[in-house]
């Protein structure tokens, strides 16, 4: 909700003008409807208040969860929900819509071809800051580099905001001054945002994700590409070759690899493994205190995106040397019997559950299954085949991955967590790691992926009793 303290870091008059150039957002003639009443919509009614646009705001649900808070606050504004109102949409001249919205919804497509422009919120906080932007991107490793260069920000003295798809909204973050926004954005916020022109950008990695809500991984990646949109740093992880061809001629271009050399590498010095800028050691690998090799790619994109921006290279480092990780991301959260128990709830797509697997240097009993986003499981395979000694599947697609598997390895089924959890205890031996780590979005049994990360550890702590 709005903070009585909202602050803009640019005058109004300044960002209102920028508005109109760019999107002819004019607070006299505009007619506005925010499309989607969650988190992002609350953030873009907050504001266009503050900035003095009338709006309309429209949810399809019949009672979205921030309604009477939006009422309370707002209660002048005009609210349609229960469906999207047709009415509302013919008279628009811009629709400001959320993520979670397709632009494939039958009003938006027939509001644009009436002639009503789409702006994002991104759209709208890069018109409205002053300061340099790095957005990152990318199929996996987004909210941990997102953080860890928040962290990193903070240690090298700047005042930082941070945010965007892991939340807050990018919106929110003008309530509060900064030197700095460092912004996750996913493929939802990039595919209707024009505007950004971040001062480093980076798409981490690419792997199918998301096929529900985009035509093919050719679209998703091209999604995906537009964070490099402007003329600010690119930063490449040259391991990822869909990435790589990423890479335009005549801009600023920093590499990352975790497989060969580059800007920000690792390297063997007197025998152990360094991060590295170019010949420079930048510290120890070993004082990463994250989990998989994986990590160790998220803490070179971080440095570089931080690099890029002139953010002093021991400060991050000192700052990587503190970072303990984000919940649900291969997180440690028992050790019973000799078996060690990891929370990788947050693996919703292949390419999360694949490096999970790979960071093992033995086989694993894997927990997998949930909605599979449109995604082909067979891709699962080869790594479930080289690193998993059983997988315990649930949820709506399990049946695809066992298609998949075909036979490979034991497959195994269960109805819910209490259940994997049990029958992974029963074939677990001293030695064993069990991790959960589904490939799949939770939300066909869960609230959502904390929710079934909060369930499995609550089943494994069970055991204990
Ligand atoms: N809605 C409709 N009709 C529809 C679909 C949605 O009216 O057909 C309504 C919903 O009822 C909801 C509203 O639209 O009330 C907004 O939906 P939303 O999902 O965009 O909700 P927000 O709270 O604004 O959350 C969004 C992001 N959600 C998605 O991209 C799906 C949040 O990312 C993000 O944190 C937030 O903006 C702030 O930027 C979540 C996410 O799951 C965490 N992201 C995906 C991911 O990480 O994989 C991309
Ligand atoms: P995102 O915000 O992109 O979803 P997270 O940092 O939340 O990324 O991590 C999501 C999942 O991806 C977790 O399962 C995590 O272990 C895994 N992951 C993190 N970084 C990477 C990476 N660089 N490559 C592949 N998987 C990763």
């Amino acid at each position: 909700m709005l903070a009585s303290g909202y602050v803009m870091n640019v005058d109004s008059a300044v960002i209102i003008n920028s508005l109109k150039k760019n999107f002819a957002l004019d607070p006299q003639n505009a007619k506005i409807l925010v499309v989607g009443l969650g988190n992002t919509g609350i953030s873009v009614a907050h504001y266009l208040q503050k900035l003095g646009y009338n709006f309309a705001i429209t949810d399809s649900r019949d009672k979205p969860p921030l309604l009477d808070a939006f009422f309370r606050v707002m209660p002048d504004t005009p609210v349609f929900t229960g469906g999207f109102d047709e009415a509302a949409f013919k008279v628009a001249t811009h629709l400001i819509v959320s993520p979670g919205v397709a632009l494939t919804e039958k009003s938006i497509v027939k509001a644009i071809a009436n002639g009503s422009r789409i702006v994002s919120d991104i759209d709208l906080f890069a018109c409205s800051v002053d300061v340099p932007i790095i957005a990152i991107t990318g199929s996996n490793g987004k909210s941990t580099v997102t953080t860890m260069l928040g962290e990193m920000a903070k240690s090298a003295g700047k005042k930082v905001g941070v945010g965007g798809n892991l939340g807050p909204p990018a919106l929110e973050l003008l309530e509060q001054p900064a030197e700095l926004f460092v912004l996750e954005l996913s493929s939802f916020l990039l595919e209707r945002t024009t505007m950004l022109n971040a001062a480093a950008a980076t798409v981490l990695n690419v792997s199918p994700d998301h096929l529900d809500r985009h035509a093919d991984e050719a679209k998703y990646a091209l999604e995906k590409q537009k964070v490099f949109n402007g003329d600010g740093v690119m930063v490449i992880n040259i391991d990822d070759p869909v990435v790589n061809a990423m890479s335009e001629p005549g801009r600023r271009v920093v590499t990352f690899s975790i497989k060969q050399d580059a800007d920000f590498h690792i390297a063997q010095v007197n025998g152990v493994e360094h991060l590295m800028h170019n010949n420079q050691r930048l510290m120890p690998l070993a004082e990463l205190p994250l989990e998989g090799r994986h990590n160790a790619a998220n803490a070179l994109a971080a440095l570089a995106l931080g690099a890029s921006v002139g953010l002093d290279e021991q400060a991050m480092c000192q700052a990587l040397k503190k970072f303990k990780g984000l919940d649900h991301r291969m997180q440690r959260v028992a050790e019973i019997k000799g078996v060690t128990w990891v929370n990788d709830s947050k693996a919703t797509n292949i390419g999360a559950c694949v490096a999970a697997l790979q960071g093992y240097p033995r086989k694993v009993i894997l927990i997998a299954g949930g909605d599979a986003k449109g995604a082909d499981m067979n891709e699962l395979t080869p790594a479930i085949k080289e690193k998993a000694k059983s997988v315990v599947l649930m949820g709506k697609d399990a049946d695809l991955i066992k298609e998949a598997l075909n036979d490979c390895v034991p497959v195994y089924a269960a109805e819910n967590m209490a259940q994997a959890v049990q029958i992974s205890a029963s074939l677990a031996e001293s030695g064993d790691s069990v991790l959960l780590s589904p490939a799949c979005a939770s939300l066909d049994q869960y609230k959502n992926y904390q929710d079934r990360g909060d369930q499995f550890s609550k089943a494994v702590l069970g055991l204990l009793t």
